[in-house]
């Protein structure tokens, strides 16, 4: 095992995650999640088949000195490697510390058909009790805003962000950094204002219930979108724009306080992803460690050469390591586009 550095306080954990340009795999997808991911490569989604290709992210090079963090969905916390091992040792052995995603999906809020509130709080102090005893060090959990005609509310706003906080405040009773999740989805037509305009919404809401509820800041963590135009708008905006406005963003909202921003990729490409990270900390980033906590940008090419073979498992792994070091020079600003030839 890998010697980690003494972990002491909440602090400790969350500035160990993002120190030195590490940044977050984002491994906790639910299982139908993953079955559409497996279904995008023709393979069975078993018990079985995510473990083998979560076996070979984690013994991939790349985790060591770029992953400081592996959000893992709850079946994977508890599972062992084909050898025996379990999961969350391979993943200590690589230097990165295991997390838990606790939220448990999304309800209709108020019945809405375009508004989610996301579930989990009733049994989640227990479940974190049981959770830091499998050796997670952090959790996560995930609040989606939709932008419609008329969405989002300030209503729904307001309850999926009141609900973070009472989270991240359990989390930290149980001794675990609370990973925050505010995500503005892509889907749709909308322009970039239009997202900027929901994140400053969220992110406002967000800070002043987990400043109600007293969460400590220094021992937290936050995962937000990036301001883009939605996927479906003809009118993309350049890189740089997505750099400049998510700064604004984020310094108009965010506490200097907080360890770390690690963002989402949210359906960008794996180059895009890392191109607007890398443009943010080229501008300079804020008082915080700006860095990645990607699934998609980080495992795609992985999965699409992986397809399900042991024989590809060495040229999945490669592309996963490649990818996990441009996302670590990105979190440094000491990318450039040569560097992915
Ligand atoms: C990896 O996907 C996570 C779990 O999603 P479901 O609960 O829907 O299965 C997801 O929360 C993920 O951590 C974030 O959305 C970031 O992933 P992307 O792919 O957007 O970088």
């Amino acid at each position: 095992m890998s010697l980690l550095p003494p972990l002491k306080s909440l602090n400790d954990i969350a500035t160990y995650i993002v120190a030195d340009g590490k940044g977050i795999l984002a491994a906790d997808e639910s299982n139908p999640t993953c079955s559409k991911r497996f279904d995008s490569i023709s393979v069975e989604s078993t018990e079985d088949s995510r473990r083998d290709y979560r076996e070979i992210l984690f013994t991939s090079k790349g985790m060591n000195g770029n992953i400081g963090g592996t959000i893992l969905f709850d079946e994977t916390i508890r599972q062992r490697s084909i050898g025996g091992v379990l999961l969350t040792d391979i993943i200590y052995s690589q230097g990165s510390l295991p997390g838990i995603k606790v939220d448990k999906g999304l309800n209709p809020f108020n019945e809405s058909d375009s508004e989610t509130l996301t579930q989990g709080l009733d049994d989640l102090d227990e479940r974190c009790f049981e959770y830091r005893k499998l050796g997670a060090k952090f959790t996560k959990w995930r609040a989606v805003i939709n932008i419609g005609a008329d969405a989002p509310t300030q209503e729904c706003i307001d309850a999926n962000m009141d609900a973070l906080a009472q989270y991240a405040k359990i989390a930290q009773k149980n001794n675990m950094v609370p990973i925050v999740e505010p995500e503005i989805l892509m889907d749709g037509e909308h322009s970039a204002e239009d997202c900027l305009n929901a994140s400053s919404r969220s992110l406002k809401s967000l800070f002043n219930f987990l400043d109600n509820y007293n969460v400590d800041i220094t021992g937290t963590l936050l995962k937000p979108n990036m301001i883009t135009a939605g996927s479906n708008n003809p009118d993309q905006i350049s890189e740089d724009e997505v750099a400049s406005l998510t700064l604004e963003c984020l310094k108009q909202h965010v506490p200097d306080g907080l360890p770390g921003i690690a963002f989402l990729s949210g359906g960008q490409s794996d180059i895009k992803a890392t191109h607007h990270l890398d443009a943010m900390n080229k501008m300079g980033g804020g008082p915080w460690k700006l860095t990645f906590s990607y699934g998609r940008a980080l495992q795609q090419s992985a999965l699409k050469t992986w397809l399900g073979k042991a024989e590809n498992k060495e040229a999945a792994q490669a592309a996963f390591s490649h990818r996990a070091l441009m996302n670590r020079l990105a979190a440094s600003g000491k990318w450039s586009p040569d560097l992915e030839n």
